[in-house]
């Protein structure tokens, strides 16, 4: 097992120099493939992680890329052979099955989208190759394809933007009989984070006669795409009262958009904006008063997928799915969290 080890890891080595150099005679291709130092002395008895991140649209993948890559540390046992697909599931599929054949000893991967990864993932678990799955989902009927999921509760969160609107409706004595005119920015198409935040938050608007949802559309979880929804939004209606933005880096391309428009957003503006993840950048607005709630999504899942590699690794009992622990914003108890905010 331990010069096996060594085996696969001296193989990764010196592929990893080989795409190095073959990336610094000019290819760009592969520029993100590997982020490990290549020419540090490997430890034969680190665990080899193959981790594919499906891209680094926004804040919170940044911080959740980060996350990862300070748990699964040569310090702490691992070597991480890291690959940012850019949000295309064909780079993902690709990812998986180069770490396949390198024989890493477990593969860690946030699908992009929830379907089509039958095939794949088939193929690791005859490979032995156990899956950890990162924040996202996949839709698959046979669960024994990958081990276990660490991540946030999506629906959840869209819940709570749903009861948060309830509540701030009530406080603002809006009463039923008043149309309250949405508009949702979504993210990627068939992402968990799409689906549960979308599920969760229409769960309370089916609840409200007068929240009139004026249309969904696709954002894709970044801010030029936020942005560029958002002035056509902005055209086409002219009473929109709430944005629900489902990520922050939307809500910024659309806060932009509307300001520019010279219309107001927040606390005390014309439109209510509720935003989720809440980054670092975002709670700032939301003790400005520019974000009225950011419904928390937690990045920080290293430690986590830490935990659980080793617990494989001593044998011991693992859970199907490990959620993590999150909250909610406003101006009201933002300022606490301002100070220790990581991302
Ligand atoms: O909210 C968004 C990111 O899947 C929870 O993906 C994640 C989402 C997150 O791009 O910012």
């Amino acid at each position: 097992m331990k010069s096996d080890r060594t085996n696969r890891v001296s193989i990764i080595n010196v592929l990893l120099i080989g795409l190095l150099l073959f990336c610094l005679t000019g290819c760009s291709m592969f520029s993100s493939v590997v982020e490990e130092d290549p020419s540090a002395e490997i430890d034969s008895d680190l665990v080899v992680v193959g981790f594919s991140q499906l891209g680094s649209e926004s804040l919170w993948r940044t911080a959740n890329t980060a996350s990862i890559q300070r748990a699964l540390t040569k310090e702490n046992g691992f070597f991480l052979v890291f690959n940012n697909a850019r949000q295309k599931q064909e780079n993902q599929i690709k990812a998986i099955r180069s770490f396949i054949s390198q024989r890493v000893d477990y593969i860690v991967f946030s699908p992009v989208t929830e379907d089509g990864w039958e095939t794949v993932l088939l193929e690791a678990k005859e490979a032995g190759i156990p899956v950890i799955l990162a924040d996202r989902m996949v839709n698959i009927e046979d669960e024994s394809l990958y081990t276990t999921w660490v991540g946030t509760d999506m629906q959840e969160e869209g819940e709570k933007a749903g009861r948060w609107l309830e509540e701030y409706m009530q406080a603002h004595q809006r009463t039923d009989e008043e149309d309250v005119n949405i508009v949702v920015l979504q993210g990627t198409p068939g992402a968990t984070s799409q689906i549960g935040r979308t599920i969760g938050f229409n769960t309370i608007a089916d609840r409200h006669e007068n929240w009139n949802i004026l249309e969904q559309v696709n954002g894709d979880f970044t801010t030029a795409k936020g942005k560029e929804v958002m002035q056509l939004l902005l055209k086409k209606y002219d009473n929109i009262d709430v944005v629900v933005s489902q990520n922050d880096d939307m809500t910024f391309g659309a806060i932009e958009a509307i300001q520019e428009a010279s219309r107001t957003v927040g606390v005390n503006g014309e439109i209510t904006m509720i935003s989720f993840d809440a980054a670092h950048e975002a709670l700032e607005m939301v003790d400005q008063g520019l974000i009225n709630v950011d419904i928390e999504c937690n990045p920080e899942q290293g430690d986590k997928i830490a935990e659980v590699i080793s617990k494989i690794e001593h044998g011991e009992e693992i859970e199907k799915a490990y959620v993590i622990e999150e909250n909610v914003f406003t101006q009201k108890n933002v300022k606490e969290y301002l100070d220790t905010r990581t991302y």
